[in-house]
């Protein structure tokens, strides 16, 4: 591909030089980026209508971290898994953590799940019987266990608790709930692991939801402790917010733990990130870069993302090269300039400032990047070259679930 050749990227960073960047320090930053995948991103999942099975999906955890591997190794990026548990339990987690580590990945943040079980049906931790919320904190807690085996630090939630109908229950009632069982789960957390709470306005609940937005989870979090950070998932948002401005503010309070990177058209739809609004998750790391620079705060980048007719290997691959390029755009935008224009109030200098940086084609940057990284420039062609999608489907035929429908 063009975009990958040499003779681009030294076109390319010739021009970026002369215009007073220095490439070296942006590669740098780029090599640095990690972002996390994930597990339940490998196997088949689908719609609440259908799962369409694909050959050679995974049969268990294991062969998933072995997709996740195949992953790192051609972007360079992404050295660890999120795990979701059930989906991803097993007997034995030292053999799961040895296993990743083998081939050169390790398990990131441990997801409970606490959607799929009958007595959830009115919510888990915000279930009017005090018995379903002790099973559900129970789970949290075999979470932070499963954490520690696995050489986690890192317990991401996400609740589908809320209500159906108006009047079905007590919205500060059931908020006073989830506070108590999380300050439980909080305080058997070990000192150096964090929690990150997850917002998202409806669905499965569809007339209010327990943490509906990052007003909630804020607030939320600063009542628990200040190891409770805000993770800001791209699918969870009413169709106008504003989300680069969401993000500058729980920058801004120290509050934002990490992401969920997807795409969205209409819903939750966990499409490939950036595939249907490039230029917002630009404007993101415009925000992010700006931080990076302020603080040294950590920011766990991961996907959530679940792939129902498109190829799962090749789909994290490019939903992890957008994030490169959108990363890459964002450490161009000229800050001394966009500082001299906002301070003079030149509002199309200043707007304009990033759409120079948007519309830059890093792709040959982004390749020589990776190739640094003992990656593949062409990561996707790489892939579909080795023959990996066809070694799998044979060995593992028909694969399995990831544990939808
Ligand atoms: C939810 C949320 C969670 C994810 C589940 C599968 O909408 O995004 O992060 O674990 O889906
Ligand atoms: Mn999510
Ligand atoms: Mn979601």
């Amino acid at each position: 591909m063009e975009s990958t050749n040499e003779s681009t990227y030294d076109a390319l960073a010739g021009l970026l030089s002369d215009g007073g960047v220095d490439v070296e320090g942006v590669e740098q930053r780029l090599r640095s980026q990690r972002i996390e995948t994930p597990s339940w991103g490998y196997g088949d999942t689908g719609t609440r209508f259908a799962v369409f099975p694909q050959k050679g999906v995974p049969r268990n955890p294991f062969e998933k971290m072995a997709d996740a591997a195949q992953v790192n190794r051609l972007t360079g990026v992404c050295p660890s898994v999120a795990v979701h548990i059930p989906w991803d339990k097993v007997e034995d987690y030292a053999e799961l953590r040895g296993h990743a580590e083998s081939m050169g990945v390790r398990i990131g943040a441990v997801n409970p799940n606490l959607f799929q079980e009958p007595d959830y049906k009115l919510g888990s931790v915000c279930h009017p019987d005090p018995a379903i919320r002790s099973r559900a904190t129970n789970h949290l807690l075999e979470c932070v266990e499963v954490a520690n085996e696995v050489g986690s630090d890192v317990l991401s939630l996400w609740f589908a608790d809320g209500t159906n109908y108006a009047g079905q229950d007590s919205f500060a009632g059931r908020r006073h709930r989830m506070i108590e069982c999380l300050g439980e789960v909080y305080g058997a957390m070990p000192d150096d692991m964090r929690m990150l709470l997850e917002y998202k306005p409806y669905e499965p609940a569809f007339y209010h939801t327990d943490l509906a937005d990052w007003g909630a989870a804020l607030t939320a979090c600063q009542r628990l402790g200040e190891r409770a950070e805000v993770l800001v998932d791209l699918g969870h948002h009413a169709k106008e917010v504003n989300i680069e401005y969401v993000v500058a503010m729980l920058l801004d309070e120290g509050r934002l733990g990490g992401f969920h990177f997807n795409n969205r058209k209409y819903g939750d739809d966990d499409l490939i990130v950036g595939s249907v609004n490039p230029f917002e998750l630009f404007l993101i790391y415009v925000e992010l870069v700006e931080a990076e620079e302020r603080s040294d705060t950590r920011i766990d980048y991961m996907i959530d993302q679940t792939h129902n007719i498109e190829p799962k290997i090749e789909a994290m691959i490019l939903s992890v090269t957008n994030l490169q390029e959108a990363y890459a755009k964002a450490l161009l935008v000229d800050r001394a300039a966009l500082s001299e224009a906002r301070q003079a109030g030149d509002v199309l200098a200043a707007h304009r400032l990033l759409l120079d940086a948007y519309s830059t084609d890093v792709r040959p940057l982004c390749a020589k990047v990776r190739k640094d990284l003992g990656a593949a420039a062409d990561p996707i062609a790489v892939f579909q070259e080795s023959g990996y999608a066809k070694k799998v489907a044979d060995e593992r035929g028909e694969g399995a679930g990831a544990g939808w429908g």
